[in-house]
C-alpha cells in the first residue's frame, strides 16, 4: 500500500454531560481525526488522546505534532506491505502510541474496505454483537451516580464502572450494593491510590466487585502485583500497560487477574491483538477499555471485542451517550446491553463530512507525498 495524501483535524465534541474522574472533570472531547488517500481507497481514523497530559503523557497536540513531524512524512516514503512493515515503519518514534493507533487502524479500515470484509471478520472475529459496560464518572452527591446508575440498567448495560478517588469510593459503593443488589459492577481509580491505602482495598473485599482498574501507579506494574497478593476483588491494570513487554510483565508477576485493552493505548489493533494473544495464553480476560472515543473510534473496538479472549462487558457506547453531535451519519447501535457489530466493508460507520467540518477547531494539516 501506498500513502498519497493524509489529513489531521483537531476536532471538539461537546459532552451531553461533564465526565469526572480522578484526574479531572472534562465537559468536551477533543479528538484528532485522520483522512488517509491511499492507492487502495480513502478512510478515517481517530487518534483519540486527551487534550490534558492527565491519563498518559499524550495529548492532542503532541499527537498532531509527532504525526505532522515524524510518523507520517516517513510513511509517505514507503510502500508499505503488511502491519508488520508499518509497525516497523513507526518504530522509530519512541512510545506515542495513541498517534501511532490512528495510523494502525487507517491501515486496517483500508485493507478491509478493499478484501470487501468488514472490520471484524478481517480480524477473525466471529461475533455478530459485543456485550458492553458503562463507564460512569463521578458526580456532585451519590443521588446524582444513584441516578445515573438507574438509567443505564434501563438501557441495558451489562455492567457497572463507577469512577472512584479517595474520599468517593467505599460510600458509593455501598449505597449501590443497598439499592441494587447483586449487578455487576467495578470501580476505576485511574491511579489515585497508594499501598498505603491497602486497608481500604480490603474494606472493598467486601462488596464483591468484579474488579477495580488501576489502583495504583499509572507506571508501577510491580506495586499492583504486591496488592493483588492482598485483596480478593481481581485487579485490572488500564494505565500500566502500554506495550506487549508490560503485559507479558503483569502476567508474570501476578499483577493482575484482568487486563484492560485499549487498542489506542497500545499503539493500535496490531499490539492489541498480540496483548490479547499472550492474555488467552495464560487464561487472563480482557475487555476493551475506552477513551470516550467518536463512532470510529468505539467501532473499532467493537470489532477488536469480537475476538475470543474478550470475555467482559467493554468500553463501548453509541454516540449519545457522550456526545451532542457525533462526526457520524450513521454510528453504533446498543440492543440490550450489546453493541450490534457492524457488517459493513471497513469500519462501517460512516463520517459526516458537514459534521466533522463544523467540528473542526485548528486549521486542518495535509501532508502529501510530492514526487
Ligand atoms: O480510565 O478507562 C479510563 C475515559 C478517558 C480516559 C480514561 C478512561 C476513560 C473511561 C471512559 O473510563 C470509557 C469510555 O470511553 O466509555
Ligand atoms: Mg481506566
Amino acid at each position: 500500500m501506498k500513502f498519497q495524501r493524509i489529513e489531521l483535524r483537531h476536532v471538539r465534541l461537546e459532552l451531553t454531560r461533564p465526565f469526572e474522574t480522578s484526574f479531572g472533570r472534562f465537559t468536551d472531547r477533543h479528538l484528532v481525526i485522520i483522512k488517509t488517500f491511499s492507492d487502495v481507497g480513502i478512510c478515517y481514523s481517530e487518534a483519540p488522546s486527551l487534550h490534558v497530559p492527565f491519563y498518559n503523557y499524550e495529548t492532542t497536540q503532541t499527537t498532531l505534532h509527532v504525526l505532522k513531524d515524524f510518523i507520517i512524512p516517513a510513511l509517505l516514503k514507503l510502500e508499505i506491505n503488511n502491519i508488520e512493515e508499518l509497525h516497523q515503519s513507526m518504530e522509530f518514534v519512541r512510545g506515542h502510541n495513541i498517534a501511532k493507533s490512528g495510523i494502525d487502524t487507517a491501515f486496517y479500515h483500508l485493507m478491509s474496505k478493499h478484501q470487501g470484509k468488514s472490520l471484524s471478520e478481517y480480524l477473525g472475529g466471529t461475533r455478530t454483537s459485543v456485550e458492553v459496560g458503562i463507564s460512569l464518572g463521578i458526580e456532585d452527591n451519590i443521588g446524582l451516580l444513584l441516578e445515573q446508575i438507574n438509567l443505564a440498567i434501563n438501557k441495558g448495560y451489562k455492567r457497572i464502572k463507577i469512577k472512584i478517588k479517595p474520599g468517593w469510593d467505599i460510600e458509593p459503593i455501598r449505597q449501590i450494593r443497598n439499592q441494587f443488589g447483586d449487578i455487576p459492577i467495578m470501580a476505576d481509580a485511574n491511579s489515585a491510590y497508594t499501598l498505603a491505602d491497602v486497608d481500604l482495598f480490603k474494606q472493598l473485599d467486601e462488596f464483591n466487585l468484579m474488579m477495580i482498574e488501576q489502583p495504583l501507579g499509572y507506571d508501577d506494574i510491580y506495586e499492583h502485583s504486591l496488592l493483588q497478593h492482598q485483596i480478593i476483588t481481581p485487579i485490572c491494570l488500564d494505565e500500566s500497560i502500554e506495550t506487549v513487554a508490560d503485559a507479558k510483565m503483569a502476567v508474570e508477576i501476578g499483577a493482575c487477574k484482568v487486563i484492560n485493552i485499549k487498542l489506542s493505548r497500545v499503539g493500535g489493533i496490531y499490539p492489541a491483538i498480540k496483548i490479547h494473544d499472550i492474555c488467552e495464553k495464560h487464561n487472563i480476560p480482557v475487555w476493551s477499555g475506552g477513551m470516550v472515543e467518536s463512532a470510529i473510534g468505539k467501532a473499532d473496538c467493537t470489532a477488536l471485542s469480537t475476538l475470543p479472549n474478550f470475555k467482559l462487558p467493554g468500553d463501548i457506547s453509541p454516540s449519545d451517550r457522550f456526545f451532542n453531535k457525533d462526526i457520524v451519519s450513521s454510528g453504533l447501535v446498543l440492543k440490550e446491553g450489546f453493541i450490534l457489530v457492524p457488517t459493513k466493508p471497513g469500519v462501517g460507520v460512516d463520517v459526516d463530512e458537514k459534521r466533522l467540518d463544523d467540528l473542526t477547531v485548528e486549521r486542518p494539516i495535509i501532508l502529501e507525498k510530492y514526487d
